[in-house]
């Protein structure tokens, strides 16, 4: 690695300058987007190795062009791992990343048409679950199921009523802003009485499930789970697609053939990797950690007052509502934190009045944190430091101090592979 390093700052100083820049980035601050994670050494390593100059469109022992023996060794690998890790009948790992993965999943299964029931985009859902901009949106059926608003909860009566209604293909759960563990079982008995496919999208917390810390859909009999690999996972940027062996070979032909060419083993090898970290005992505890990190954060912020969706969190993100906490926008907060080298995003709340661009929240997470040695004791500072930069916006000299204390702070915990 260090020679390539060399190579390209003696031959593209410009790239160069904002790779050295994007490290030092990532070294001063606190990565607290849920999504976000730093991977390991030796994911960076497959990432940066010559597997990407292979060309392997199809599957181990059904290839398209020769020179095969080792990427069919990699993928046979992931493929092992993915499956005894989560416990399920078949894995495919060559989705790029996680929008044609959950695209190849309807495309395999469904018929252009079909009605999807997903969780609405502003109480916790993705894009890829039928936001009407997106061309999944536009070329299946998506009706959409919310959470009660009186505890921030999945509404299963309102589900059920909906699902009965409608009479859904599929029942999709899973979620990018929704801070608490599914009830797969009430999701997949609602299924059971309308005939529908159960899948989750798992994205988000796919390590989680990994590390046992939190439900596994393949426990409570889902047909079809789909988990990017670079969140929670603390892979490189890709997507599996789980599922049991009678959807096997829909999905096989729906990701290649049918939606992609050339899967990139540089990334599936990293994929290997990170399955290989996430069997071993140190992800477990990182699992388990990453959930006090989150728990021990959202406790400090609502024992001072801060209002979070929902009240808390029992995964590993929590949604603040900053208009009702700070009286300003997600977008100024983002903004307040990112000038502390705190980063989060801003997010959309339940049915929120304001536009997505100045939504009424923001999104919080620990994977990153945790990655880097972050404990609880860490959180209750964390806290205090959001809280008190959020709570005196116009306050530029105690933006200046803390933005150097948190910068201290942050230079005891290494990032892996920087
Ligand atoms: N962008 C990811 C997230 O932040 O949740 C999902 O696509």
């Amino acid at each position: 690695m260090q020679q390539y390093r060399e190579l390209l700052q003696k031959n593209d100083q410009d790239v160069f300058n904002a790779l050295s820049g994007e490290e030092a980035r990532q070294k001063a601050g606190i990565e607290l987007i849920p999504s976000e994670n730093y991977t390991y050494p030796e994911v960076l390593c497959t990432l940066g190795s010559v597997f990407t100059n292979k060309y392997s469109e199809g599957y181990p022992g059904r290839r398209y062009y020769g020179g095969q023996e080792f990427t069919d060794t990699i993928e046979d690998i992931a493929r092992e791992r993915a499956k005894s890790l989560f416990r399920c009948e078949h894995a495919n790992v060559q989705p790029l990343s996680g929008s044609p993965m959950n695209q190849a999943v309807y495309l395999g299964l469904l018929e252009p048409g079909d009605t999807i029931l997903a969780m609405d985009l502003s109480h916790g859902g993705h894009l890829t679950h039928g936001a009407p901009v997106s061309f999944m949106g536009k070329l299946f059926n998506f009706i959409r199921y919310k959470t009660d608003p009186t505890d921030g909860a999945i509404d299963f009566d309102e589900l059920r009523r909906i699902s009965l209604a409608e009479k859904p293909k599929m029942i999709l759960c899973g979620y990018t802003s929704y801070p608490r563990d599914l009830d797969y079982s009430r999701f997949k008995k609602i299924a059971d009485e309308v005939g529908a496919i159960t899948m989750t999208d798992a994205s988000h917390y796919g390590g989680l499930v990994a590390a046992d810390v939190l439900r596994n859909p393949f426990d409570f009999g889902f047909d079809v789970v789909t988990t990017t690999s670079h969140k929670s996972l603390r892979g490189p940027r890709g997507g599996m697609i789980l599922c049991r062996k009678e959807f096997a070979a829909r999905i096989d032909k729906a990701v290649f053939p049918g939606l992609q060419g050339g899967p990139h083993m540089n990334t599936i090898a990293g994929i290997a990797v990170t399955l290989k970290k996430a069997a071993e005992p140190e992800f477990k505890e990182y699992g388990r950690q990453v959930l006090l990190n989150a728990s021990t954060l959202a406790d400090e912020l609502v024992k001072n007052g801060a209002s979070l969706v929902t009240g808390g969190t029992d995964n590993h993100m929590m949604v603040l509502d900053t208009e009702k906490s700070f009286g300003i926008n997600g977008k100024i907060a983002e903004e307040l934190l990112d000038s502390v080298s705190i980063t989060t995003n801003k997010q959309i709340i339940p049915d929120d009045p304001n536009p997505p661009l100045k939504p009424s929240g923001i999104r919080i997470g620990t994977p990153a944190a945790t990655t880097r040695g972050m404990k609880e004791k860490d959180m209750v500072r964390l806290a205090d430091w959001m809280l008190r930069i959020l709570g005196n916006p116009d306050d530029k000299s105690l933006a200046a101090s803390t933005k150097a204390e948190i910068e201290a702070f942050c230079s005891r915990f290494p990032v892996p592979g920087i």
